[in-house]
């Protein structure tokens, strides 16, 4: 199985954007164009739902080795064998995820600054997510942080930084040189018109410019 500090490129299924009955035709295709590691967010669906279809999507992320992350319950993550949650500032402690679940877990957690980013660290998080970096669809109310922060970060926090908000294909280069290494992507892949094509193209960029961006 991958880890968070391999993962270069990281999806979300979110229901928002993928009916559930569409949700593994379209993992799949995250899968083949290179996904490293992949969430399950679906603000609208009840625990059991997304039990669920946790399970259903686990059948196709095991095999890959491809961690799958549960958004925001850690109840799913007692119920199927999901590799970790993610919860956002809101939501429960990581220490009271880690309690609720008997195996060792990824935890992650969204953060929106460089003192949530260190507070989270602190925490326990295993990795952090820093958004939104640029506007987006899928937050609207959260104003953008900007890409001037992600230095700043990268020196007072270790574990791996996922940054998210916004992100696509044109603004990926401009990011990385801001100094991004892993970054989370969610509409820009679940509406391209040829998914498989345009998660292979973000991959590619992410994996040729890490020489470049760990030397900085
Ligand atoms: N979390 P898109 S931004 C789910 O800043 C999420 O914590 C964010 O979606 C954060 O790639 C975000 O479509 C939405 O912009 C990312």
């Amino acid at each position: 199985m991958r880890s968070p500090a391999d993962a270069l490129l990281y999806g979300i299924i979110d229901l928002g954007y993928v009916a559930p009955e569409d949700a593994p035709g379209i993992l799949e295709k995250l899968i083949a164009g290179g996904i490293d590691m992949v969430q399950l967010r679906g603000k609208n669906y009840s625990i059991d739902e997304l039990s669920l279809f946790a399970e259903e999507l686990l059948q196709f992320t095991a095999p890959a080795e491809i961690p799958l992350i549960a958004n925001d319950h850690a109840q799913i993550a007692q119920r199927v064998d999901v590799q970790g949650v993610h919860v956002g500032q809101d939501d429960e402690s990581i220490k009271a995820v880690r309690a609720q679940v008997e195996r060792p877990i990824i935890v992650g957690k969204s953060t929106h600054s460089v003192k949530q980013a260190m507070a989270a660290e602190r925490e326990g998080a295993d990795y952090i997510g820093l958004g939104p970096i640029f506007p987006t669809p899928t937050k609207p109310d959260y104003p953008p942080i900007g890409p001037s922060q992600i230095h700043e970060v990268r020196k007072r926090v270790s574990v791996p930084i996922f940054c998210i908000g916004g992100i696509k294909l044109e603004n990926l280069k401009q990011l990385l040189a801001a100094g991004a290494r892993s970054v989370v992507i969610v509409s820009g892949l679940l509406q391209a018109n040829d998914v498989v094509g345009y998660t292979r193209a973000c991959k590619k960029l992410v994996t040729d410019l890490r020489p470049v961006i760990s030397g900085l």
